[in-house]
């Protein structure tokens, strides 16, 4: 299980994407996103490449980044899988199968990645 918390201050920057632990064995892990902001949030599960940093990916003219190769979310208001968010106060759930490697976990509502809400994951023995 890991934990991920999503909040914000007020509606405002900073805003915050933690992980816990950081660090998985691969296989089945099951994430629980919960939003302790004030605005709605999620979570979007990105690969990064070997020498690829978090919080450098392009943003788009919506403000948001590409999902492109995304390998799952967890944005159901209290609900597993994909949804319209997570609202403030409630959680969120998947559960995934992942491969080892480095994960990038984002929040994609629009400016909210470029605000802070992002963090890395490592898939490893
Ligand atoms: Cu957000």
């Amino acid at each position: 299980m890991v934990d991920i918390d999503l909040t914000d201050t007020t509606g405002a920057a900073p805003m915050r994407l933690t992980v816990k632990p950081a660090k998985v064995p691969p296989g089945t892990v099951s994430l629980r996103a919960s939003n302790t902001g004030t605005l709605a949030h999620e979570a979007v599960v990105l690969p990064l490449a070997a020498a690829q940093p978090i919080g450098k990916r392009p943003i788009e003219a919506d403000s948001r980044v590409s999902e492109t190769g995304s390998v799952g979310e967890a944005s159901h208001n209290c609900g597993a899988g994909e949804g319209g968010g997570i609202a403030p106060g409630s959680t969120g759930w998947t559960t995934l199968t992942l491969q080892p490697g480095r994960y990038e976990l984002i929040c994609n509502f629009p400016g909210h990645y470029a605000a802070g809400m992002r963090a890395e994951l490592d898939v490893t023995q």
